[in-house]
């Protein structure tokens, strides 16, 4: 893979580290490019059924690494946002397949957002969030200003953004940004249960489920119904649903292969 960015396989599951610890996993150009082509990969890998992001060191990940060129003061930001960070949010959610990230340590500015767009984050207490763009005069990117509301309201969205506070895992949790905070001490535990229950779970379904609710924020009841009934027309045919239905009947749990 690269220097900054390991890639571990572990059955179905793929656990990227970002692996710049001496900057707090501050993202460059190199580790943005490497995670966006292994999502990539991971997308169409059918051996690739779950993907785990976490961060090396004492952090999850410190957002943008403020010292790499082309993104001091007067250099084109817009550009970086297109280039580096946007594909990396579509490439997380456009994978159907569920992506998890396991927080630890501080996620600041885009390394926040990135543990945001990823589909379940498990956080450990004593981990922090911190929308740290207005800090330095720059607006949330990395898909926070559409992240946010949704996630955590207008509100909260507009308090964490302007003032550039942070805030701990539990208020995260207590928001509905994040799927769960635990202990430090069981923090790995966690995100293994969680990885291993997710790469056995009905992939094809998994994927249709991440597809019809993002699709969900766009959409009225109407067309969102037609999104279901295709879904379920199509994962109607797969093996997966006839393990499960199987495995129903004949009480026992069911042994899905994602496909
Ligand atoms: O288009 C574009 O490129 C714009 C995109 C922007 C996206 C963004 O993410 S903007 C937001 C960028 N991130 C930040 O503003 C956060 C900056 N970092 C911090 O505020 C603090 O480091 C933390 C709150 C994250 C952690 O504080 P603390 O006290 O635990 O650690 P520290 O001592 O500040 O940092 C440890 C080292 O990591 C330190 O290096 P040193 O002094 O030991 O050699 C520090 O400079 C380095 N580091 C931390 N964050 C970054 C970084 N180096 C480069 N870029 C960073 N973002």
């Amino acid at each position: 893979m690269s220097e900054t960015l390991q890639a571990a396989r572990d059955g179905s599951i793929l656990r990227l580290t970002l692996n710049r610890p001496e900057r707090l996993n501050a993202l460059n150009a190199e580790l943005l490019d490497t995670l966006c082509a292994a999502l990539a990969e991971a997308a169409s890998d059918a051996s690739t059924r779950t993907v785990v992001i976490a961060g090396a060191g004492r952090a999850f990940c410190a957002g943008q690494d403020l010292s790499e060129k082309g993104v001091s003061p007067g250099d084109d930001l817009g550009r970086q946002v297109e280039e580096h960070y946007a594909p990396l949010v579509l490439a997380l959610r456009a994978i159907e397949k569920p992506v998890l990230a396991r927080v630890h340590g501080v996620a600041a500015g885009a390394g926040a957002n990135l543990a945001f767009a990823c589909d379940l984050v498990v956080a450990a207490r004593s981990a922090t969030f911190v929308e740290s763009f207005s800090r330095i005069g720059l607006l949330p990117d990395t898909g926070g200003t559409w992240m946010l509301p949704r996630l955590i309201g207008h509100a909260r969205a507009m308090g964490v953004a302007l003032l550039g506070t942070p805030f701990t895992a539990e208020q995260a949790y207590e928001w509905g940004a994040i799927w769960k905070v635990v202990d430090d001490a069981d923090l790995d535990a966690e995100c293994d249960a969680l990885s291993r229950a997710l790469a056995s779970a009905p992939t094809k379904a998994l994927g249709r489920i991440k597809r019809a609710m993002e699709a969900s924020w766009e959409n009225d009841v109407r067309t969102q119904l037609e999104i279901e009934r295709d879904g379920q027309r199509a994962l109607g045919r797969t093996d997966d649903f006839r393990e499960g239905v199987r495995a129903f009947s004949e009480k026992r749990a069911p042994e899905f292969r994602g496909e």
